[in-house]
């Protein structure tokens, strides 16, 4: 399966990034990238630091337990909505943003000591990586540059999904099957298999490759690039085996943000909007009532 897997050099000529990633993401909805500057040893410092996150005694994690979509540091089971959810997942999850950096730092865990240090630099480096992939692909749909900068890219979400093992991986799944409602988002996976990706009726499990990122199509970029690009529905499955973690890192719009497929795509007669415009904040409502159904979110907007 890993010859499917669409991969990326951030190396080679930004012209041939540029048409790699708008191929693999109208064909698969997400790609992975490689060499993309951002140090082995953070990574894995990263990685360690999480996992030793997860690994404290309850009672130091205690203060961190929320579900409350307002409060700024979030450890919880399965999803947000575990008291009313039909189906529970084999998954812990610690939310906090991470951009503008001296804003969410107060709020982040004080431990394990090292997290702050560590998970700062992550923040600023995957930020760093977040801008070059806005940038390649905003050139691969002919957009001017520093289009998805702003007010489309303005928060920054890490979410580390944390998956135990499984003792029966038939009866759970780590996270539903779902479409990303932002704009797009970027995952550093473990060694260990649990992401899938939906395509031609199967499930395909996306390989994971050392250092690497998966970089996941979100809904906004599927509307604003005019259906040009792929929301990709994705899930995570379980294992008896091993502890899996996949770090997310989610690049969200503003919440009053406008959104319309991009006017440079809807210029002529053969390129209509096949979307009407609306605030961030009115799609994310509809996500939440649709529960992340993918097609019916998109209908609501579809002219
Ligand atoms: C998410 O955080 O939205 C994911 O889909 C994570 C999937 C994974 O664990 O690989």
């Amino acid at each position: 399966l890993s010859g499917s897997s669409p991969i990326i050099d951030l190396t080679i000529h930004e012209h041939d990034q540029a048409q790699q990633i708008i191929k693999a993401s109208q064909d698969f909805g997400y790609f992975q990238v490689i060499n993309h500057g951002i140090s082995e040893t953070l990574l894995e410092d990263t990685v360690d630091v999480l996992k030793e996150f997860f690994n404290m005694p309850a009672k130091e994690k205690a203060k961190y337990y929320s579900v409350d979509p307002n409060s700024k540091c979030k450890l919880y089971t399965s999803t947000t909505n575990y008291s009313s959810e039909d189906k529970h997942y084999w998954r812990d999850a610690l939310a906090h943003h991470c951009h503008p950096l001296q804003h969410c730092l107060p709020f982040w865990p004080e431990k394990p000591t090292r997290y702050r240090e560590v998970i700062s630099a992550y923040s600023i480096e995957t930020r760093k990586l977040i801008t070059k992939i806005s940038d390649v692909i905003g050139e691969g749909l002919g957009l001017e540059k520093g289009y998805f900068g702003g007010e489309l890219s303005k928060v920054q979400m890490l979410l580390v999904n944390y998956y135990p093992p499984c003792p029966d991986p038939n009866l759970a799944l780590g996270m539903h099957s779902h479409c990303d409602p932002n704009l797009f988002t970027i995952l550093l996976q473990d060694n260990v298999h649990g992401l899938q990706i939906f395509k031609d009726g199967k499930w395909i499990a996306v390989e994971p490759i050392p250092n690497a990122f998966v970089v996941i199509i979100g809904c906004q970029l599927q509307i604003i690039s005019n259906n040009k690009l792929k929301s990709v529905i994705h899930r995570a499955v379980t294992n008896s085996k091993e502890t899996r973690i996949c770090v997310g890192n989610f690049v969200i719009p503003s919440s009053d943000c406008h959104i319309e497929p991009a006017s440079d795509l809807v210029r002529n007669t053969t390129n209509i909007p096949a979307y009407k415009p609306y605030q961030y904040k009115e799609f994310l409502h509809t996500y939440a009532i649709n529960q992340g159904d993918f097609e019916a979110v998109l209908q609501s907007y579809k002219l």
